[in-house]
């Protein structure tokens, strides 16, 4: 029977490390690993069957939730993977053609999105680049890969964009994908075996303005242009990821050239049976900064008032 099960990061209060815990029905028990980065390591097998609470359970009210990515585990990206994508890139860029070509190109676009650190999770804000004029949200499935390329789990990723400096030239891709507060997770990972059908997972975006929905879109995982294994085994093919990768497999919700996300805005994404994931919107990098002190204090984690 399926269950309501996830992976979750997180740390206790007045604890100084953070835990890799089992969530369920609104508590968190530890698993028999330190890290994900060190769960990732393992078979996807192996994972399952040692899938089981250490120690007893405890309110999940009380734990700080953190993004569920550490050590040296990559988060990468794909791109132009939804019809709907190709179109969005195709009216903002100047230089339409890449984006027509790579979506029917054997070899998909992939990127690197974020190291561990820079990622934030649900209710955490995320950020617009205080030099870009057009921002969007990206709502994605990510999938969660071991060690071995094999799928492990999914979670929810929003890959924050900005159109205006992609669009200007794409060749500023990683200027337009990557800033503090670029890419947001949700808490758990939903393991793989819990999700009754990947090929089919409604995904809806909704972003709230002054109490108003400025934009809602919702798309389905049915409309993904490659297969989840496609892309996974594209990203392993020429790179080993000793503790495994999350890699999110592109959006299939842009909105008009006429909206962009604000400051004050508040993201909301959900993943049928994989998750949902909440984040009020800042402009630029010093309401970020306490990213860099979160390093080795995980209570400096910048939790918003949703
Ligand atoms: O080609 C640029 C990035 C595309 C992307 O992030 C997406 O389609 O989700
Ligand atoms: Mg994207």
């Amino acid at each position: 029977m399926r269950t309501n099960m996830d992976i979750v990061r997180y740390i206790e209060p007045g604890a100084r490390s953070p835990r890799v815990g089992l969530r369920r029905d609104g508590t968190v028990a530890p698993l028999p690993w330190n890290s994900v980065a060190e769960l990732l390591r393992e078979s996807r097998d192996d994972v399952r069957e040692r899938l089981t609470p250490v120690a007893d359970e405890v309110d999940a009210a009380d734990v700080t939730f953190l993004p569920p990515v550490d050590g040296r585990t990559e988060v990468w990206a794909a791109g132009v993977t939804y019809e709907r994508s190709r179109t969005g890139r195709v009216e903002e860029s100047s230089e339409a053609s890449v984006y027509e070509k790579v979506y029917d190109a054997e070899r998909p676009e992939l990127f690197l999105k974020s190291v561990a650190w820079r990622v934030v999770t649900d209710s955490e804000p995320v950020a617009l680049r205080a030099d870009s004029t057009l921002d969007v949200p990206e709502p994605e499935l990510a999938v969660v890969a071991n060690r071995f390329g094999e799928i492990v789990g999914y979670t929810v990723c929003n890959d924050m964009s900005s159109r205006s400096i992609e669009g200007e030239n794409p060749l500023y891709l990683p200027q337009a994908k990557i800033f503090s507060g670029h890419c947001a997770l949700a808490t758990g990972i939903r393991p793989a075996w819990e999700v009754p059908d990947v090929t089919d997972l409604a995904i809806t975006l909704r972003v709230l303005r002054g109490g108003d929905t400025a934009f809602s879109g919702d798309t389905s995982t049915a409309r993904l242009h490659r297969t989840l294994e496609e892309l996974v085994a594209a990203l392993f093919a020429p790179t080993d990821f000793p503790d495994g990768a999350i890699l999110a497999t592109g959006t299939g919700i842009v909105p008009e050239l006429s909206f962009s996300l604000a400051e004050g805005d508040r993201i909301e994404i959900e993943i049928a049976d994989v998750g949902t994931l909440t984040n009020p919107v800042v402009r630029g990098r010093e309401p970020m900064s306490w990213l860099v002190d979160a390093l080795d204090r995980p209570d400096a984690r910048g939790k918003a008032q949703l």
